[in-house]
């Protein structure tokens, strides 16, 4: 595939290509390994001289074709697929940190991409520090010697914090760091990291990319070939690899990526206007909003707000509770990136295992109620909200 093309012909084309019955769609390959043609064969397959696929931990046609397909929308070198999200996090830490090495990383991150480093990477001598790293004074103020990473999630979950990713860059190259974005919230579509200077991007394609709610993934792209060996070697050593299974729902969803993405957007911004000017919401927080602290990091890098949004309610958590559990449209249940609308309580759901402190310190106070917004009628979820308020 043309890499010049435009980002919806990318999203449909991208990674494609045709088997010797030039089936449309790609095949499942649903299988763990593959035959080699003979003695000869199987060790050039192995010596890396022949291209030939091997065993499905160290790659697989279709999970191929995702990689591909993810990699060309975000202008990357390669892709790594990964059986979740948090199996890109992991690789990317394990690839990068090693004992006595430390990582920069942004306060409001997903609860697991910090309680992994917190709880586990810890005990093999791993250093973190997390600061709002929509102030950049605060990122290059973090940096030690040993510091190997700086990772950002921007806009993060569920603060919708911005940060920005070309300043980060600046004092990453400054400082001979490597610069990680988590790119979920945004998508390929709103938003893309290497071309602002980061070195990897990851996603959790369990949300937007795959978009319905139906399996769990992730990706990394990687600018250079050699972070892409490398990365390639710490997942396929360590095997939290994608199934081919997997990679055709996710190839399926990631086609109608830019469509989603456009709807959902378009409800987000009429709904987030909406709640800013009802009498019981104490504060919204959306990118698409004037009174978002970093709209004009988010107008500059992102081409759209997105379609998640977090406020609080001026009864506080009690009056969050009340709206969770009165809303019948929107699902009460985590993740997020659907074509379903979602809503959910950070503080003691998917942030529950990050400490009081930490949350607190982040902004993740315990009245934020966090809205994925999906493709439905806004209208209908409009009615939906103004039941529970
Ligand atoms: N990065 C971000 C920004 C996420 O929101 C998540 C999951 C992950 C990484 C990890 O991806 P997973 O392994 O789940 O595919 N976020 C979730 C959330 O907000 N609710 O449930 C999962």
């Amino acid at each position: 595939m043309n890499q010049d093309k435009h980002f919806d012909t990318l999203q449909v084309h991208a990674g494609h290509q045709h088997d010797h019955l030039k089936a449309v769609n790609p095949p499942i390959y649903q299988t763990s390994t593959f035959a080699f043609e003979d003695a000869d064969d199987g060790a050039a397959c192995f010596a890396g001289e022949n291209a030939g696929y091997i065993y499905t931990r160290l790659g697989n046609p279709t999970v191929r074709h995702l990689e591909n397909a993810v990699a060309a929308l975000e202008g990357g070198f390669g892709g790594i697929a990964c059986g979740s999200g948090m199996g890109a996090v992991t690789s990317v830490y394990m690839a990068f940190l090693s004992a006595g090495s430390h990582i920069v990383s942004t306060d409001a991150v997903y609860g697991a991409s910090r309680s992994v480093l917190e709880k586990h990477f810890s005990r093999f001598g791993v250093q973190s520090t997390f600061v709002d790293s929509s102030n950049l004074a605060l990122v290059e103020a973090a940096i030690r010697p040993n510091t190997k990473l700086i990772y950002i999630e921007t806009p993060a979950n569920p603060t919708i914090s911005i940060t920005d990713i070309a300043d980060c860059a600046v004092v990453a190259a400054k400082h001979g760091i490597k610069l990680v974005v988590d790119n979920t919230f945004c998508s390929p579509y709103l938003q893309q990291p290497l071309a602002l200077g980061a070195d990897i991007v990851l996603h959790s394609v369990t949300k937007f990319i795959n978009g319905h709610a139906d399996v769990v993934g992730g990706v990394i792209v990687t600018k250079t070939a050699e972070d892409h060996k490398l990365l390639y070697n710490v997942m396929t050593s360590m095997g939290p690899n994608m199934d081919p299974h997997q990679a055709w729902l996710v190839i399926r969803g990631l086609k109608t990526l830019s469509l989603r993405m456009e709807k959902a957007q378009a409800n987000s911004q009429i709904i987030a206007e909406w709640l800013e000017a009802h009498p019981a919401v104490a504060w919204v927080r959306y990118p698409g909003l004037k009174s978002h602290p970093q709209y004009e990091i988010a107008q500059r890098q992102q081409s759209g707000p997105g379609a998640m949004i977090s406020f609080g309610l001026k009864g506080g958590l009690a009056a969050g509770k009340k709206l969770m559990d009165s809303v019948k449209l929107a699902v009460l249940a985590v993740s997020l990136g659907g074509v379903e609308t979602l809503i959910q309580h950070p503080a003691s759901m998917t942030h529950a295992k990050v400490s009081s402190e930490a949350k607190l310190a982040a902004g993740i106070t315990d009245d934020l109620v966090r809205y994925s917004v999906g493709i439905e009628n806004v209208d209908d979820l409009i009615a939906d909200l103004e039941r529970g308020l």
